[in-house]
């Protein structure tokens, strides 16, 4: 793994918070093994091995029933650990794939059977090089035939650019992180405002309410990120779904302890209808449905 890489958390604390039966951790990765799923030569980072036994565990520990498994970048369009985590999951996990412009229909349905329910653009160029919209058009067309959304992954400052992309695209979009604000600047800058006008007129993007580790810039309990968490939740109550972001890739300020993340939900979701919403009922519909 790169020198600088910071390992998951060892002993996370049990959460006060109790999770509604169904909870579903709706945003997390699987790294490797690397002796049995290789990293992608084109990867921007090499990260610890991960696995799926390490995520399982994690979920039962916390008070999840499920799991969404997002393709890592260090993973390519090399989907292999994740359709194995989720053919070995008794349909306890659904996925997000990351596919090239050539993949035939035959692979995308045997994916499909496995249980991936989309696919992810990432737009973040420490992550990924420079993807042409055209690619990404050709690909949202053949997914959308299987019924499949779309998830997304940028920074606040480049929203302006990709808003007529993202409108142009056909299918349910989920937006990583909730666009990934600056929360120095606070809930009414410019650019948040952007991105909770984006949902307001577009009832077909939802958004993940996840990562106050990676937004916060006071660091935990991540009172800096409760604002904007609590803001999209109260507002789109219909179309936010949580996850911890396990096993936190390229983290440099400090590994969150994953049970403190569950806390937090309580704070962006205080009620436990908006926790029902969140946690269970939306995530259901768009993975399960
Ligand atoms: C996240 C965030 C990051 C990485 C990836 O696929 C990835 O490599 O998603 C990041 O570095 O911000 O969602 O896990």
């Amino acid at each position: 793994m790169d020198a600088d890489w910071l390992v998951f958390h060892p002993n996370p604390k049990k959460p006060d918070l109790q999770l509604p039966k169904g909870a579903v951790d709706a945003h997390c990765h699987v790294f490797g093994p690397a002796a049995e799923f290789p990293f992608a030569p084109e990867r921007k980072y090499t990260p610890c091995d991960a696995g799926k036994d390490k995520l399982f565990a994690l979920r039962d520990y916390l008070g999840f029933e499920r799991n969404v498994i997002v393709q890592a970048t260090c993973h390519g369009t090399d989907n292999a650990a994740l359709v194995d985590a989720l053919k070995t999951s008794d349909g306890r996990a659904r996925g997000i794939a990351s596919v090239g412009p050539d993949i035939t229909m035959d692979a995308l349905r045997e994916m499909d059977r496995a249980g991936v329910r989309g696919v992810r653009f990432n737009f973040v160029k420490r992550l990924v090089d420079d993807t042409p919209k055209e690619v990404f058009l050709e690909i949202a067309k053949k997914i959308k035939t299987l019924g499949w959304h779309i998830v997304v992954y940028f920074e606040a400052q480049d929203l302006e650019e990709l808003e007529p992309f993202l409108k142009q695209l056909p299918t349910t979009i989920v937006v990583d992180h909730m666009g990934r604000p600056d929360v120095s600047k606070g809930v009414n800058h410019p650019d948040f405002q952007r991105f909770v006008r984006l949902l307001a007129e577009n009832k077909n993007i939802w958004t993940k309410v996840t990562c106050p580790e990676r937004l916060s810039v006071t660091g935990p309990p991540y009172d800096d990120v409760v604002d904007f968490g609590a803001l999209i939740v109260d507002r789109f109550p219909d179309r936010v779904i949580w996850g911890t972001d396990w096993p936190h890739p390229n983290m440099k300020s400090h590994m969150p302890d994953d049970g403190v993340l569950v806390d937090h939900i309580a704070r962006i979701a205080p009620t436990e209808a908006m926790r029902q919403k969140l946690l269970v009922d939306n995530p259901t519909r768009l993975y399960w449905g």
